[in-house]
């Protein structure tokens, strides 16, 4: 049988084509037909077969018998004990002793956050905590001191430039509002940009597959990102490139910001940031002369050594050139399934929530009602009596993707129960009380509505199951219907409830009841199998500001301490000690994260190799596929060296969620390498979100012999 669906390992969602034998996938193309994908798929969603049928893919539910082991039961029972012991923790200690961790494969279906987020709000913990405190919250800490938009981001369509720093959507498929990259077949969507004459500013120390395109690239030094975006302020300001009338109308402290970068002068940050001063000048005055565009940024900036602050001056080049859409034209986002945001042409003022509320162990107080993911174990391994005593993970994987490895893993065997919903034998499973196992992405009905930021045009997709879903698995969201139903909590979700003792509906009904207040109607949506673009849809329009406009604070005093600070720490030159290279993150095209080690059966794709330039082989004499050991100030690890010319000399990368549980002995041929062991997750953090510092990490690389395992 020949089914058409979409993928969702990824916010791609590219249109597929699948052919399905009984409960098997027996193959995957690309949907030639579907308007935003045009038959665009990687090689995961061409393998999302082979990641349903995997065979150590838990099927039912599992519970840790006393001897340790995992043993399968019936998900009703499982749900019944797990229930039973949630509820009598929150009776005994209060609801703060529950926590819960939201992994990035909680978004892979419409109804999953959403309810995830409902059982939470019911339940009245504040310990939430989600992969984002270790990815990109300096977009969080930005918005809270900076202030926010709220016509949201201008749009790529109409766009003359765009500043992509530490970003690789062709391979990350990273957009939305993060990138604003229309990321349905990426390359062709630029190649068609680019064509009609948008500029590509691209930073980054990889010629990435997006930097190879760009028509400035940027090789910066890693690390060293505030002080070009310092220096290229300055020189917006000193070449009058900048928007002076809207900064007058909706910024403070510009001429504060002015004077704090005057010593950011172009040849002082390309001595910093290892750009050539003519480079800087070309890409800044590139920016500033457009009309229309956006800097944006990805991970590669947001996990530096000052995040926070690289962030902030980033976003500062859209403040002072006033890229933001006005009143009148039409809002970034399509609206087609959801309703309209209410967006008006004015600056939601700065509101440093993390002043508010509670506060973590460690001091930290909320973002986006959320605590640190490094601050995780601090909450759990204490003697406390408000100590965290269980928690309950979904679509994530703590156990390897949360800096410090083995801290993350000893506080997580603390817990008195540890629940993860898991399709798949992972580090955090191996340390559960509890596994349940949750229906994947083609065994459950979806729609496209909580994806709509990613498209540029009014798109809107339905799929129903493709394939059986094993008997005992069980969908994600109605893991927490009936966690909630038997702990006796109301669900709400906008202006549904979801009361206890109701029987579940099903999801399709569900997901109706989601897109009720949206544009389009849904019975449209799932008549057309490769989704439809509603072209007919009025733009959202912006409005103008209304009585409740603030001012973007673009220099407030903690900013301007970590400007101070940053500068005096990178104007003395690369300080790299006695390490060798500079470690970066990276995404590769095989894996989501931890998802698809071991998914897929290529040998190739088994292991993560540390890349360098084939110069720093030679320099430090190793050969292609020796396994050395790298070492932090934190810790080391054994990997595989692989040359790659896109490196800028000097750095290496590696990619994330590959490794084992620390054990004593692995072998980075067998498994790959967990880089979350050569991070700390309490030194060098940023305040506020104590994000840690992932890429720009200096190391030390010792040959081992070939046959070698790492020696702890
Ligand atoms: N195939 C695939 N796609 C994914 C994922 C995946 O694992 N695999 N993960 C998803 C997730 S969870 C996320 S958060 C997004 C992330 O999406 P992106 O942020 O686009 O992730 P990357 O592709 O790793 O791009 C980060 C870039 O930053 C560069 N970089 C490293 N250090 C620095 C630095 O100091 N300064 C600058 N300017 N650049 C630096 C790296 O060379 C790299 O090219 O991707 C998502 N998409
Ligand atoms: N060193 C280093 N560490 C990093 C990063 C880095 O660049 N370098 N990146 C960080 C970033 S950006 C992120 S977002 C985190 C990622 O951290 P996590 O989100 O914790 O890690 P994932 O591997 O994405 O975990 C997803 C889990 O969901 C499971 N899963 C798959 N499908 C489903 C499903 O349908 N339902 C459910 N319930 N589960 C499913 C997968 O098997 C997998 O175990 O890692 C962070 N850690
Ligand atoms: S890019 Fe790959 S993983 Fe992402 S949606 Fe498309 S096929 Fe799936
Ligand atoms: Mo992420």
């Amino acid at each position: 049988m020949t089914v058409t669906t979409y993928c969702r390992i990824c916010s791609g969602l590219c249109g597929l084509v699948v052919e399905v034998d009984g409960d098997r996938v027996t193959s995957v193309r690309g949907d030639p037909a579907h308007p935003l994908s045009q038959g665009y798929t990687c090689t995961k969603g061409r393998h999302i077969g082979a990641l349903h049928a995997r065979p150590d893919r838990f099927r039912t539910a599992q519970r840790r018998t006393a001897d340790g082991q995992l043993e399968p039961i019936a998900t009703e029972t499982a749900l019944d004990e797990v229930a039973e012991r949630l509820r009598a923790i929150a009776a005994e200690h209060g609801p703060d002793a529950i926590a819960m961790f939201v992994g990035t494969q909680a978004s892979t279906g419409s109804l999953t956050y959403p309810f995830a987020k409902a059982w939470w709000r019911a339940l009245g913990s504040s310990r939430q905590f989600s992969t984002m405190t270790i990815d990109q919250s300096a977009k969080w800490v930005t918005e809270a001191r900076l202030g926010a938009w709220r016509g949201g981001r201008q749009r790529f369509a109409d766009a003359d430039v765009w500043l992509l720093a530490g970003t690789n959507p062709l391979v990350s498929l990273q957009g939305g509002d993060l990138t604003g990259v229309p990321i349905h077949n990426p390359a062709r969507s630029l190649k068609a940009a680019q064509e009609r004459g948008l500029k590509l500013i691209v930073v980054d120390p990889r010629r990435t597959e997006t930097a190879a395109r760009a028509d400035v690239h940027l090789q910066i030094r890693p690390g060293t990102d505030a002080a070009l975006y310092a220096g290229m302020l300055r020189l917006l300001f000193e070449e009058d490139l900048h928007d002076a009338a809207f900064c007058a109308e909706h910024a403070d402290g510009v001429d504060a910001l002015r004077r704090a970068v005057a010593p950011m002068t172009v040849e002082r940050v390309a001595a910093v940031t290892g750009v050539a001063p003519g480079e800087i000048r070309r890409a800044t005055r590139m920016f500033g002369a457009a009309a229309k565009g956006m800097a944006a940024s990805g991970t590669g900036v947001d996990m530096g050594p000052f995040s926070n602050l690289a962030e902030h001056l980033l976003s500062c080049l859209n403040v002072v050139c006033g890229r933001f859409p006005r009143a009148g034209e039409p809002h970034a986002h399509p609206a087609v399934l959801r309703a309209p945001r209410p967006a008006r042409a004015e600056v939601a003022p700065p509101d440093r929530s993390w002043l508010r509320g509670p506060k973590g162990r460690r001091g930290h107080g909320h973002l986006h009602g959320e605590l640190p993911a490094t601050t995780l174990p601090d909450e759990i391994a204490h003697d406390g009596p408000d100590r965290v005593r269980a928690l309950v993970v979904v679509g994530g994987n703590p156990a390897t993707c949360i800096p410090d490895q083995e801290r993350t893993v000893d506080a997580l065997r603390r817990l008195e129960l540890l629940v993860t919903i898991e399709p798949f034998p992972n580090e955090t499973a191996a340390l559960a009380d509890y596994v349940i196992a949750p229906a994947l992405a083609l065994e459950r009905p979806d729609h496209t509505r909580s994806y709509e930021a990613y498209f540029d045009r009014p798109f809107a997709a339905y799929t129903d199951p493709v394939l059986p879903a094993p008997p005992g698995v069980i969908e994600d969201w109605a893991v927490f219907y009936e966690l909630a139903s038997r702990m006796d909590l109301t669900l709400r979700i906008g202006r549904r409830t979801y009361p206890p003792g109701v029987p579940r509906p099903p999801s399709e009904a569900v997901l109706e009841d989601l897109a009720s207040t949206g544009r389009a109607p849904l019975d449209e949506v799932r008549a057309a199998p490769h989704g439809v673009v509603f072209d007919d849809l009025e733009p959202v329009p912006i409005e103008p500001a209304g009585d409740t406009a603030g001012r973007f604070d673009v220099l407030p005093a903690d900013v301007a301490a970590e400007l101070e600070e940053a500068w005096a720490h990178l104007s003395r030159g690369p300080d790299t000690g006695t390490a060798d290279l500079t470690l970066v993150v990276r995404r590769i095209k095989a894996t989501m994260n931890s998802l698809g080690v071991r998914a897929w059966d290529a040998p190739s794709q088994r292991v993560n190799p540390c890349s360098m330039h084939p110069d720093d082989l030679a320099r430090l004499g190793l050969e292609e596929g020796q396994v050395v050991e790298l070492a932090s100030d934190h810790g080391r690890v054994a990997a595989v060296v692989a040359a790659d010319r896109s490196l800028r000399p000097g750095v290496a990368s590696l990619t994330h969620g590959f490794g084992d549980l620390p054990a004593g002995e692995d072998d980075p041929r067998e498994t790959g390498t967990n880089p979350a062991r050569l991070l700390s997750a309490t030194e060098g953090l940023q305040a506020i979100n104590a994000m840690p510092v992932m890429t720009a990490v200096p190391v030390r690389v010792r040959p081992m012999t070939p046959d070698a395992a790492v020696s702890r």
